[in-house]
């Protein structure tokens, strides 16, 4: 993207000072009391779903890229109390990057420009030991639920993955949730799917799934702001598309700056949404309750999820 129109958009959308000076939160912040009765009046049916998925060392990401997840018992089979040897325990622990599977980007993850969300200058907030300000601490709690809403980019156009370079327009949204037949509220966790992560989860072919993704165009950005939105997730790598124009322009990664430093706004990635997917086409329903807190990593600027949907 251009510099020249890319910092056109990120003035449009800065939401910097909102929620006051101290605000760690961005666009959570609109989730109030009666969004979430709305949420809760969407669980209607009973249906439950994980959009997570494995944690394990087998994990989506390709060797040299970050670190799936390496479990070993640190305590195997121990005795309590040497009085009654039968009672035993186990305790494990895990290596991983906290971004290497299904996750939250926290509002520290980027910047430009030496600024962070909410103005924070990255040379105070971010050091070797994590950050100071706009950890994932602050997504953690009071959590992140909302009313979740599917747009099915892929189902809109009639295949089961999008092609690594389709790139998703506002106009493709406002199609698809026509198509639906869903309304957005201001404080709804967006959903995106492009089908993209069934390389990975159906076809088990990591480098296929890293090699390029489909995602939102920048242009997104500014209707994600349009409708308040609480935050954005979808099931490729980064939210945003992923290709030569996007890594390699003025401002790489142009989506991650505008909704993480300039609006404020989280990105849920890597989120499974086949089985939801279905199940939206078949009964109709494409609202629900989403519950999807990260884990409370002090000063992490990410965390992994496992995000539950109750239809
Ligand atoms: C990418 O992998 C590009 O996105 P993130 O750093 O947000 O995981």
């Amino acid at each position: 993207m251009k510099r020249f129109d890319f910092d056109a958009l990120a003035d449009r959308v800065r939401n910097w000072g909102k929620w006051g000076p101290r605000d760690n939160r961005g666009t959570l912040n609109h989730i109030g009391p009666d969004v979430l009765q709305r949420a809760i009046a969407a669980a209607r049916q009973g249906k439950l779903f994980s959009l997570g998925m494995r944690f394990e060392k087998s994990g989506p990401q390709p060797e040299h890229a970050r670190m799936n997840p390496h479990l070993y018992m640190n305590a195997l089979d121990k005795i309590i109390n040497p009085e009654f040897p039968t009672s035993r325990y186990s305790e494990d622990v895990v290596h991983m990057s906290l971004q290497c599977a299904t996750q939250w980007d926290a509002l520290s993850h980027v910047h430009y420009d030496g600024l962070l969300y909410n103005g924070c200058k990255a040379c105070d907030v971010l050091s070797a030991a994590g950050a100071s300000r706009l950890g994932v601490e602050h997504l953690a709690a009071p959590g992140i639920m909302s009313r979740g809403v599917l747009v099915d980019i892929a189902r809109l156009h009639g295949v089961d993955m999008l092609p690594a370079t389709h790139v998703i327009t506002p106009d493709e949204l406002n199609r698809a949730l026509e198509r639906q037949g869903t309304a957005l509220d201001a404080g709804d966790i967006l959903l995106v799917r492009t089908g993209i992560i069934r390389h990975y989860t159906i076809n088990n072919d990591r480098a296929a799934y890293f090699a390029g993704n489909p995602g939102l165009a920048p242009e997104c950005a500014g209707w994600l702001y349009d409708h308040s939105l609480a935050a954005v997730c979808s099931d490729n790598l980064a939210v945003e598309v992923l290709d030569e124009t996007t890594l390699g322009g003025d401002v790489p990664l142009p989506m991650h700056m505008l909704c993480l430093r300039d609006m404020g706004m989280p990105l849920g990635e890597m989120f499974d949404l086949e089985t939801l997917s279905a199940d939206c086409a078949q009964d109709g329903q494409y609202t629900f309750l989403l519950s999807a807190p990260p884990l409370g990593f002090t000063g992490a600027v990410g965390s992994p999820v496992n995000p539950q949907v109750l239809k």
